[in-house]
Parts: C-alpha cells; sequence; structure tokens
C-alpha cells in the first residue's frame, strides 16, 4: 500500500466512524421520542376501542389528514379474536352523539358506545346510514367495533377545517336537495352546489321544490323557470306543498325501496316533508309524532331550527329517510378543473367544438360554450356558478 493509498483508506475509516456514530445517535434519538409518544398513549390509545373519548392533539390532525378515500372505505378497527368475531353482529346507524351510536339491530334498535378511535373521527369514518359491526362485553355494554365500506356518500367540507371532510350522511341512493319557493328563498347557485357534493358522493339527486302554496302559479312558473336546465340532464324536481299536500305522493314514490337523506337549507321544510310522507303511508312503521318541525318548535319558542342531528327513519319495505339539520353554506371539497367541467354535464357535448381541446371555456376566443350561454341554449345562472368555482380552484391554486 502506497502512501497516496494510505490515505484514502484512512479518510473513509474515518469517515465511517463518523456515519456509524452519527446513525447511532439518530438511533438514540427515535427511540427517545419513541418513548415519548409511547407515555402519551397510555392516555390516548388510538388502538384501544374502550378507551374513554379524549382526543389527543396528534389524533386532532390525523383527524384532519383523513382522504376521499378513507372517506369511501373507512378504516376498519384490527380483526378481533374468534371469540369477539362470533359475539360481531351487524347493524346500520341511525343517529350518532358524540359517544354513542342508534343502531338498527336485528333484534331491534340498540345503544352502542363509539370506541375513542371512531369517537374522535365521528362525521367522517362514521355516520348516520353507515352499516357498522357491533358487539356485547362480558359487562353488558355494547360498542360500535368497525363501519363496513360505504357504496355512496354526501360529504362536505369541515366550515373550520376546510380540507377535512364531514360525511353528513353514507349508503344513500337519493339525495333530495330540498329548497323551498319563500322562506327562505330559492337559490338556485346553492343548488348547483348540491348537485356537484351529490354527484361526488356517488348517490342519485333530486331536487325537491316545497311550500308553493305560497306562491300564485304565474309567480312559481317565472320563478321555477330555472330548473329545466337540471332537467336537461336528467336531474328531476319534484314540487309540493306540505300545506297542501300536493306533491308528497309523487316525492314519496321517487323515494319507496330506497334509502334517501334530505338535505337543505334551515326551514325549507324537510322534517315537514318527511313527517307528511309518513303520514301519507299507512303502512308506514315511523310515529310521526317524533319528526320534530319547526312548527313544533315554535310552539315551545325554540324558533325554527328544529333538527339538530342527523336521523335515519326506517319506513319498513325497504323505504329508509335521514332527515338531517339545515345547513346554511354548502362549500365544497377541493376539486381539479377537469372534474368541476365533468360537473357540468350540459357542456360535454358543446365542448367538442370549443377551439382548443383544453379550453376552460372561461377567456378562450371560440368558445362553444360561451356561444351556446350568450344564445341562451345553456343556463346563464350554471354558467354562473361554474364561473365563480373556477375563480375559487384559481385562488386555491389548483
Ligand atoms: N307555507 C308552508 N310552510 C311550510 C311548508 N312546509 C313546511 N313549512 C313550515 O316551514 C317551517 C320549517 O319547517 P321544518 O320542516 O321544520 O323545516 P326544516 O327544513 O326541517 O328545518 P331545519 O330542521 O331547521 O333544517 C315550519 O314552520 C313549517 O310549518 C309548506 O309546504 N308550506
Ligand atoms: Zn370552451
Amino acid at each position: 500500500m502506497n502512501r497516496e493509498e494510505k490515505k484514502l483508506r484512512h479518510h473513509f475509516e474515518k469517515h465511517e466512524r463518523y456515519v456509524t456514530a452519527k446513525s447511532r445517535k439518530k438511533r438514540a434519538q427515535v427511540r427517545k421520542s419513541m418513548a415519548k409518544k409511547k407515555g402519551a398513549r397510555t392516555k390516548f390509545d388510538h388502538r384501544r376501542w374502550e378507551t374513554s373519548g379524549e382526543t389527543s392533539p396528534s389524533f386532532e390532525k390525523r383527524r384532519r389528514q383523513l382522504s376521499l378515500d378513507a372517506l369511501a372505505n373507512p378504516t376498519p378497527a384490527p380483526e378481533p379474536d374468534d371469540a369477539a368475531e362470533a359475539a360481531m353482529r351487524d347493524g346500520l346507524l341511525i343517529s350518532i352523539t358524540r359517544r354513542i351510536a342508534s343502531v338498527l339491530a336485528e333484534g331491534g334498535l340498540v345503544e352502542c358506545l363509539l370506541p375513542s378511535r371512531l369517537a374522535a373521527t365521528q362525521q367522517s369514518e362514521i355516520a348516520v346510514g353507515d352499516r357498522v359491526r357491533w358487539l356485547e362485553k362480558e359487562d353488558g355494554s355494547r360498542w360500535i367495533h368497525s363501519v363496513l365500506p360505504r357504496a355512496t356518500y354526501l360529504a362536505r367540507p369541515d366550515p373550520h377545517y376546510e380540507h377535512m371532510q364531514r360525511v353528513i350522511a353514507a349508503n344513500v341512493d337519493v339525495v333530495v336537495n330540498v329548497v323551498s319557493v319563500k322562506y327562505p328563498p330559492l337559490r338556485p347557485r346553492l343548488i348547483d352546489r348540491y348537485l356537484i357534493a351529490i354527484m361526488q358522493g356517488g348517490a342519485t339527486p333530486l331536487i325537491c321544490v316545497n311550500k308553493i302554496d305560497l306562491e300564485s302559479d304565474e309567480e312559481l312558473a317565472d320563478e321555477l323557470a330555472c330548473l329545466e336546465a337540471y332537467a336537461e340532464f336528467g336531474v328531476e324536481y319534484v314540487l309540493c306543498s306540505t300545506k297542501t299536500g300536493q306533491g308528497i305522493a309523487t316525492l314519496a314514490s321517487r323515494l319507496r325501496g330506497r334509502c334517501s337523506v334530505f338535505v337543505g337549507h334551515s326551514g325549507v321544510g324537510k322534517s315537514s316533508i318527511l313527517r307528511s310522507i309518513v303520514d301519507l303511508d299507512t303502512a308506514s312503521v315511523v310515529d310521526a309524532s317524533t319528526i320534530r318541525t319547526g312548527a313544533i318548535s315554535e310552539a315551545h319558542g325554540t324558533g325554527t331550527h328544529t333538527t339538530r342531528l342527523a336521523t335515519l327513519y326506517d319506513l319498513g319495505g325497504g323505504t329508509a329517510i335521514i332527515d338531517t339539520p339545515g345547513i346554511r353554506e354548502f362549500g365544497l371539497m377541493k376539486l381539479d378543473v377537469e372534474t368541476l367541467k365533468s360537473y357540468f354535464p350540459e357542456f360535454d357535448d358543446l365542448a367538442i367544438d370549443c377551439r382548443f381541446n383544453d379550453c376552460s371555456h372561461t377567456h378562450e376566443p371560440e368558445c362553444a360554450v360561451k356561444d351556446a350561454v350568450e344564445a341562451d341554449d345553456v343556463s346563464e345562472g350554471r354558467y354562473e356558478t361554474y364561473l365563480r368555482l373556477m375563480e375559487e380552484l384559481r385562488e386555491q391554486g389548483t
């Protein structure tokens, strides 16, 4: 070994010693931080489903990281042992509070406690309409064990943490966007937003316009003309009034044998419509007086915000309706431009004639969609919603 080689070897050995010492130090650091986390876990064990519903800061962080995939397929709990598996039962979640879930099971209604893992991710990983597995422990307490994968869902961003989804209802065939002609007034731009959220979750949309008793036929014809735009791309609308009973049978026929959810602004009449449907259905197993509406609430002087918890009503014969609390603003989860375009099906055929293949239908010349709006072939209001949402996407930097 010549002098040059010796020098090189010395250099390598020194480097190796340095790297080993550094990785030893790193491993020690990791061990130390793991030990710290372990300590924390004895207080907030995310995996121990029988622990209390306390929420750890790290859990809060994990909660906010839930993705769309996780939503459609909530994480199942760790597999139970054979004995527990045998005792496991299936059920349908009909309502949920912070710690307790009401489950419709084979023998009737049962109340189950939520494991801390689910209590903390409530409204994301577990929501009304979810199929759940539950078990009864030796001490007689009942617990939700896991949530089965969802077929559909309706979700919106958490009003406080926009990147986190809140599931309003799961496994619904139909989402009925209930609106009213007056008190509160019709807001078609809000319908557009609901429709996008419904399409995102995979259910069939239906628009229900309530309180038609409050307007003359002429007024109605004028105001409801904008709904034709939805009918043109296959979204049906039903007009009704719980005061006159008009349209209730038609609506009930659309929902028969399916699981639906009523969503919409507070006070549009969701609970009243549900009551009318139950009243009409003589075979219904639901006691209509258990459905709280604004009228009852007013009698008690508590205002019109009556429905506080989403609740599933099983009407029998395969018909179920979920009533939900009113929502003022309906935000949308993050979208990309192409997905947004796909939620405006009326643009599809037209877009073929746009000059640019990737036309965004906003600023480009020779845009067939813009031409159609000008020619009144596409609803100006819907196009306005599209532009507004495009603008929102740009602001978010999507
Ligand atoms: N004129 C008229 N009033 C109605 C009709 N349907 C419901 N209402 C009234 O509208 C008010 C609100 O009705 P609810 O059924 O509680 O409305 P909701 O959409 O369930 O409200 P939230 O639970 O707050 O979301 C009540 O005073 C009802 O009596 C209708 O067809 N015509
Ligand atoms: Zn275009």
